[in-house]
């Protein structure tokens, strides 16, 4: 979590800066969930992600100096500087990319679930996606599919209130993610997506039920983004007092407050990887900067399979 706040964070300058091109859109404030989830997977298991998966793919273990040299849209970027922000990927790391198509990871997901389970590999496949996405016909088709094949599948929804500009109760009749995988069949549970040991110990579940053969099943985590949509995205849309009442539950204060009281870490500790994740962004944001951008002649290769 400390990981994804400090790169979020410096993201978010760089962007306003003008160093990194494109779009961003961050996920600070939602750390939990990409850690949690992170955490509970094992090294093989897949995740396809969103518009807004730099968590999730750094909970991952991606490279971290990969990831920003592929936001600043340089050569030795994890794709080469041609995926940028939405479309990070490293399938050696099973991650099958974010995805600027909202619904898109949830195909994705059931389709390495699939092969998982034909090949019988015991790997689960994670689709993270947002509650707007759940309005996007590819949310049924996928959740259908995975429900009567009972696939391994992890369908986790980050409802973090906002669609875009729109607040995400007023574009359904049925704002419960929960519902709507009941009406599939696929049984679901509502967890504290501010909290990581909550998530990590529903994952761990969720996983084990996919390995045994059981089918998906489906994470609700609510939560909040504390930026606007995009980067410089000025929020008119968020009711006054909102984003301050969501601070307070800042996923990483919870957490860190949690260890204090239990005594499994001190504040030194804590301090500790807070300092060592913030070294670990600037350099990666050192070295991309001094890195070359692609050099021309690379502009059509590994495209249409070459
Ligand atoms: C198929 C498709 N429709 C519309 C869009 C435009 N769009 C981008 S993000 C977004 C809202 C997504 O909301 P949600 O799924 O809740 O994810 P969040 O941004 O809150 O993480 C929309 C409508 C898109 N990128 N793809
Ligand atoms: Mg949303």
């Amino acid at each position: 979590m400390a990981l994804i706040r400090a790169f979020e964070t410096r993201v978010a300058e760089l962007y306003r800066d003008g160093e990194i091109p494109g779009f961003v859109h961050t996920s600070l404030g939602q750390e939990a969930v990409a850690a949690g989830v992170g955490g509970a997977l094992q090294d093989d298991d897949y995740i396809a992600t969103t518009h807004r998966g730099h968590g999730h793919c750094l909970a991952r273990g991606m490279d971290v100096n990969g990831m920003m040299a592929e936001l600043f849209a340089r050569g030795e970027g994890l794709c080469h500087g041609k995926g940028g922000s939405m479309h990070v990927a490293d399938p050696s790391q099973g991650v099958l990319g974010a995805n600027a198509i909202v619904g898109a990871s949830l195909p994705l997901a059931v389709g390495a679930g699939m092969s998982s389970k034909l090949l019988g590999q015991g790997r689960v496949a994670v689709a993270f996606f947002g509650e707007g996405a759940v309005n996007q016909g590819a949310f049924h088709e996928a959740a259908n599919l995975a429900a009567i094949w009972d696939l391994p599948t992890i369908l986790v929804c980050e409802n973090n209130v906002y669609a875009e500009f729109s607040d995400s109760r007023t574009l359904t009749r049925v704002p419960s993610i929960v519902e709507r995988a009941a009406s599939y069949g696929i049984e679901a549970a509502i967890v504290d997506g501010n909290d990581v040991d909550a998530v990590y110990r529903r994952t761990i579940d969720a996983a084990a039920r996919c390995r045994d053969g059981r089918g998906p099943f489906l994470i609700e985590a609510e939560t909040y983004r504390w930026h606007g949509h995009y980067e410089g995205d000025a929020q008119p849309y968020k009711p006054e007092g909102e984003s301050e009442e969501w601070r307070e539950k800042d996923p990483l204060e919870i957490s860190a407050a949690r260890l204090l009281r239990s005594g499994e870490a001190g504040a030194e500790e804590l301090e500790g990887i807070r300092a060592e994740a913030s070294e670990r962004v600037e350099s990666a944001i050192e070295r991309a900067r001094e890195l070359p951008a692609p050099d021309p002649e690379e502009a059509y290769a590994d495209v249409f399979g070459d």
